[in-house]
C-alpha cells in the first residue's frame, strides 16, 4: 500500500513513571521522516511554533573542580590548561547578566565547578540569584550537588531553575564518573524538586555511550516523580587533556534523533540544543529545531568552550523564520 496518513497516527506513549526502556527504543527506530514529523506534531500542540528561548551561561568559578568526569575541562586532574579561580564578583556577574538581557536572553545561568555547593557559599550565591531576578531575567544555577537545607534556601533566594544533569544512563554513567554516584545525582534532583525550584536535568550524547544507553538517560528523567522542565542535551565537546578528548563523534543524525524523542518523551518541557553547536552545521541545528528543539545556550562561551557568535545565531533564526521569546511570553509556557 502507498503512504496514506493512516500510517502518521500517533503511538499511544507510556504515562510518566511507567517508561522502559523498549518504549524508547521503538520511538528512536521510527522511520527518520516520521519521527520528524510526530515530534514536531507535539512540539506544536504545546509550544507556539516557530520560536526559540535563548539561555545566556556565565562561569562563576571556573576550575579546580576535584570530581573526575571524564568529559570536563574543568577537573584539575586533567591538563586541560584551565586556570582555578575563586567565585566572581557580584559586580561583574550583574553586568554580564545586564549585558545578556540586552542582546536577548531570557535566562541566565551561573556554572560553578564545584562538586558540592558549600554553606559558606550559600549567601554569596544567593545575592547572584536575586541580581539576575532584580533584572527581570529568570535564573539557574548548576552547582554541583545540594543539601535540603540549601535547596531551600535557594528557593528563598528566588531561584527558578537548578540544573543538575544526569548525564547519561546509570549504567554509563559508571564509564564517565566515579567521584560520586548516580543516585548522589538522583538525590540531590529530589532536594531541587521537593524545595519547589524547577529542575534542569538532561544530559551529554557522543560520550561512546550507544543507543539503549541514551534512551535509559531518558527513562530515568520520564520517570522521576516529576519530569524536568527544562532538559538540555550536550553534545560532547571533546577538550584536549579530558580522557574523552579523542572520542568518535556521534552520527549527526542520531544526534538529531535524540532531539525528537526527548520532545516525544516530554512534551511540555523545554528541550535545549545545548553544548556543541559550533560543530554542527546550520542544516544540523535547523534539523534539531524540526525535531522540537526550542532553546539554545546563547552568548561567546558556554562555560570553558566556545559557542557560536550572537551574530551568527541571529542570522540563522532569522534565516529560519524563528521568533526569539520575550520574558513576558517565556514565563506562560512550563520549562
Ligand atoms: N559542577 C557542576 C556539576 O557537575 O553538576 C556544574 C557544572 S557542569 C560543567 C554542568 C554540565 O555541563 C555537566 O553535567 C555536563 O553535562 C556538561 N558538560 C561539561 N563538560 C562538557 C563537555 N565537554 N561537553 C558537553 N557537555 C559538557
Ligand atoms: C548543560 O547541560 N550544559 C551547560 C550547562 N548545562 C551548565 C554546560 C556545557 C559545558 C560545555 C563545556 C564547557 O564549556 O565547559
Ligand atoms: Fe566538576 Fe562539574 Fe566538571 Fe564534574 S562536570 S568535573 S563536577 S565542574
Amino acid at each position: 500500500m502507498r503512504g496514506t496518513n493512516l500510517e502518521l497516527e500517533q503511538p499511544k506513549l507510556p504515562v510518566f513513571g511507567s517508561w522502559l526502556i523498549e518504549d524508547v527504543l521503538k520511538i528512536y527506530e521510527l522511520p527518520f521522516l516520521e519521527l520528524m514529523y510526530q515530534a514536531q506534531t507535539i512540539h506544536r500542540k504545546h509550544f507556539p511554533k516557530n520560536t526559540m528561548q535563548l539561555s545566556t551561561l556565565l562561569n562563576i568559578k571556573d576550575g579546580g573542580c576535584p570530581e573526575d568526569c571524564h568529559y570536563c575541562p574543568q577537573a584539575a586532574r586533567y591538563q586541560t590548561g584551565v586556570k582555578a579561580k575563586k567565585l566572581m564578583s557580584t559586580d561583574i556577574v550583574r553586568k554580564q547578566a545586564q549585558a545578556a538581557k540586552e542582546a536577548g536572553a531570557t535566562r541566565f545561568c551561573m556554572g560553578a565547578a564545584w562538586r558540592e555547593l558549600k554553606d559558606r557559599d550559600v549567601p554569596a550565591i544567593a545575592a547572584l540569584i536575586q541580581e539576575v531576578n532584580a533584572l527581570g531575567m529568570e535564573s539557574c544555577v548548576t552547582l554541583g550537588m545540594l543539601t535540603e537545607p540549601q535547596a531551600r534556601a535557594l528557593k528563598e533566594a528566588g531561584l527558578d531553575y537548578y540544573n543538575h544533569n544526569v548525564d547519561s544512563s546509570e549504567d554509563y554513567y559508571k564509564e564517565i564518573i566515579s567521584t560520586r554516584t548516580y543516585d548522589d545525582r538522583l538525590k540531590t534532583l529530589g532536594r531541587v524538586r521537593n524545595a519547589g525550584i524547577k529542575v534542569c536535568s538532561g544530559g551529554i550524547v557522543g560520550m561512546g555511550e550507544n543507543r539503549e544507553d541514551r534512551a535509559g538517560m531518558f527513562v530515568t528523567l520520564a520517570n522521576l516523580d516529576v519530569p524536568p522542565e527544562s532538559i538540555p542535551i550536550n553534545q560532547l565537546v571533546p577538550v584536549p587533556g579530558t580522557p574523552l578528548e579523542n572520542t568518535t563523534k556521534i552520527d549527526p543524525l542520531e544526534f538529531v534523533r535524540t532531539i525528537a524523542v526527548a520532545r516525544i518523551m516530554f512534551p511540555t518541557s523545554r528541550v535545549r540544543l545545548s553544548a556543541g553547536r559550533t560543530a554542527m552545521s546550520d542544516e544540523m541545528q535547523t534539523l534539531c529545531f524540526m525535531a522540537g528543539a526550542n532553546s539554545i545556550f546563547y552568548g561567546e562561551k558556554l562555560l570553558i568552550t566556545e559557542n557560536p557568535d550572537i551574530i551568527k545565531d541571529r542570522a540563522l533564526l532569522t534565516r529560519l523564520g524563528i521568533q526569539v521569546e520575550e520574558h513576558n511570553s517565556v514565563k506562560k509556557y512550563c520549562g
